[in-house]
């Protein structure tokens, strides 16, 4: 049976996830205007195109009810770290800890924790960087912190890492071993592809310097 919330706590989360929301918005006008930055002051697209999501409260609910916790607002905001969630897709490899490292001197960002799956990649051949930050946002007069998951990808890593979920969605998570080696196949030709394209970018930059 999928669990929901009951309405008191339904109310609550609708109110928790408008601040989430704020959290979110403010942090994609400050990766926009890094943007803009880079491209216009520094010469360098290392940002493609950046999406952002609110979980869904039955997708909440879910989450919770497999982590064996109450469904409140007060445990969703305690234990997931991920309502929020932006992905941040680059052009090239070496974008990606370049941004990571634009974002951990944002003085007003506090970062918890980072996963690099660049570096070391899950067994599943999935390659992102993770990053999970609080953003400062105003609510009721007072400074609240809001966190969002971060996911900084080229487009090629996330091509893969889309199909990737839709088959682990289909197959409820136990992928058949003929498609999961397959997929990590793949995922190994696309780390080749993304580092051949990022040689043949250095080149350029090189010849143009
Ligand atoms: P959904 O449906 O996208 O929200 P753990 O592995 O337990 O240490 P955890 O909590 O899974 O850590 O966090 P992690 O590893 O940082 O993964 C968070 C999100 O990254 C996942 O969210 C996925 O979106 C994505 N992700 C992680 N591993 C894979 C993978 O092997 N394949 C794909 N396609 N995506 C992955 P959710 O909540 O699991 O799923």
């Amino acid at each position: 049976m999928i669990p929901r919330f009951d309405d008191v706590e339904f109310e609550k989360l609708k109110k928790l996830l408008h601040i989430y929301e704020w959290g979110l918005r403010t942090l994609k006008t400050k990766m926009h205007i890094v943007d803009e930055d880079l491209k216009n002051f520094q010469h360098r697209d290392a940002i493609d195109y950046i999406a952002s999501r609110i979980k869904t409260p039955q997708s909440i609910a879910g989450k919770l009810h497999n982590l064996g916790v109450p469904l409140t607002t007060e445990a969703a905001s305690e234990n997931l770290f991920d309502i929020a969630g932006m992905r941040i897709l680059c052009p090239f490899l070496d974008d990606i800890h370049f941004l990571v490292s634009i974002i951990r001197n944002m003085p007003d960002i506090n970062i918890l924790s980072e996963k690099d799956y660049i570096t070391n990649p899950k067994p599943s051949g999935y390659r992102s960087y993770h990053i999970i930050l609080e953003v400062p946002v105003f609510f009721n007069g007072k400074a609240e912190r809001v966190k969002v998951e971060v996911q900084i990808r080229t487009e090629a890593m996330n091509f893969w890492s889309t199909l990737e979920h839709k088959v682990r969605y289909k197959y409820k998570g136990d992928i058949p071993k003929h498609l999961s080696d397959e997929l990590a196949e793949i995922a190994g030709k696309i780390d080749e592809l993304d580092n051949r394209m990022h040689l043949i970018h250095e080149i350029i930059s090189l010849i143009n310097e």
